[in-house]
């Protein structure tokens, strides 16, 4: 078992896209939401859906990897596919389980 702990889980409102806005990483599954590579990248990514593309690709990810996500074109990272979730280099495909745990922080 591995985690990856954001210090922040920010989503700007639906004007915004629902935009991700994560803060500083710590864990041992790798950072894989915020690459540095614009094509797999997660973080301050708009969050598409089948039903509205809002990723970074000329396709449409939702579409093309049968879920929802904060889609880049297309992703290092899917956690609600059932049978293949996918963490950067951790796993791909192969892992079994993901649990996100999200805990309401106050804003300054
Ligand atoms: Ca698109």
């Amino acid at each position: 078992m591995k985690y990856a702990d954001y210090n922040l889980f920010g989503l700007e409102d639906e004007s915004k896209g629902y935009r991700l806005r994560l803060g500083s990483y710590t864990g041992t599954a790798g950072d894989a939401m915020t690459s540095n590579n614009p094509t797999t990248v997660h973080d301050n990514m708009k969050f598409s859906a089948k039903d509205r593309d809002q990723d970074t690709y000329s396709g449409d990810c939702a579409t093309s990897y049968a879920g929802a996500w904060w889609y880049s074109a297309c992703y290092s990272v899917r956690l609600n596919v059932k049978g293949s979730i996918t963490w950067g280099s951790f796993c791909n495909g192969n892992c079994h389980a993901s649990a996100m745990l999200i805990k309401p922080a106050s804003y300054c």
